[in-house]
């Protein structure tokens, strides 16, 4: 039987280079993601190309119900996974603390926190009866230090590095491995989606820079993943070569 691996935030960016890469290595799939043409579109690509079992779920992280749901009432074989990436994430405003927007603040705070814990919950339970698993969280370097207003958003990627480091603890006992992975700048839909919508906002971020790009990421997670048995990287940070840190960038 083929490994299966659950990546949340399929659609795109880190989350759909991941899914290239597991297939690549012929491990069967559950995408979880909101868009269900990018999903369908995707699942399809990599059915044919890879000849592996995808299970997509079209699903919203922070619907707790409907999470819990879907995940419960999947087949038993496809709740043997070996491998949860914990993706499905954003970014929304970038305004000082007093400017913010509530329901941005909502959004980020159930996204990245809310619901990589309701999907942590089912898969870790899964993981623990088999007592072998890995989960992957995807934090960032914002989850190691706040820059000018990355208030709310670096306030919930230091949760998921805090959260990555219990899981690490409260699941040792049982044989599973938990790592976090923290990029830098990685060009991909999250500045479009951090400054909603708007493009040349988004494009200026990475201006003068050879930002990281998603499979970069993935190839860190595949590193992280293939490691033997006796190996766990607790914790990975991935920078591009141009940024020192969360504020310091070296443009042309
Ligand atoms: P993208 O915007 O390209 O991808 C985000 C993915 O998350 C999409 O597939 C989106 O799919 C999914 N998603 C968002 N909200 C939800 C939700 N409520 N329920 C289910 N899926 C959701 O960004 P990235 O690939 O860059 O981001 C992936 C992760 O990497 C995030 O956690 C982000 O914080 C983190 N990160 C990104 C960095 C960067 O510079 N790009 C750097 C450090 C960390 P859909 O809209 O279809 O639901
Ligand atoms: C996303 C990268 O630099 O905006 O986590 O925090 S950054």
């Amino acid at each position: 039987m083929a490994k299966i691996a659950l990546i949340t935030g399929a659609t795109s960016g880190i989350g759909e280079a991941c899914a290239h890469t597991f297939a690549e290595q012929g491990y069967h799939l559950i995408l979880i993601a909101r868009r269900e043409q990018l999903l369908e579109k995707l699942a399809e690509t990599l059915k044919q190309k890879h000849q592996i079992e995808v299970k997509k779920i079209q699903a919203d992280v922070r619907d707790k119900e409907n999470i819990s749901y879907v995940l419960e009432t999947l087949p038993a074989h496809w709740k043997e996974v070996d491998v949860l990436v914990n993706n499905a994430g954003l970014s929304q405003g970038l305004d000082p603390i007093d400017k913010g927007n509530t329901d941005d603040w909502d959004t980020m705070i159930d996204t990245n926190i809310k619901g990589l814990l309701y999907v942590t919950k089912a898969v870790s339970g899964w993981m623990v009866e088999r007592k072998k698993g890995h989960i992957v969280n995807i934090g960032s370097i914002a989850g190691k230090e706040v820059y000018a207003n990355g208030n709310v958003y670096c306030a919930t990627k230091h949760a998921v590095d805090a959260l990555n480091k219990g899981m690490r603890i409260d699941l040792l006992p049982h044989g599973i491995k938990v790592t976090a992975i923290n990029p830098g700048m990685v060009e991909t839909e999250f500045s479009i989606v951090r400054f909603k919508g708007d493009t040349g906002r988004a494009k200026k971020v990475y201006d003068g820079l050879e930002p990281l790009i998603a499979q970069d990421i993935a190839d860190a997670i595949w590193f992280v993943v293939s490691r033997p048995p006796h190996v766990n990287i607790n914790d990975m940070l991935i920078m591009p070569t141009a940024q020192a840190n969360g504020s310091i960038v070296n443009r042309n």
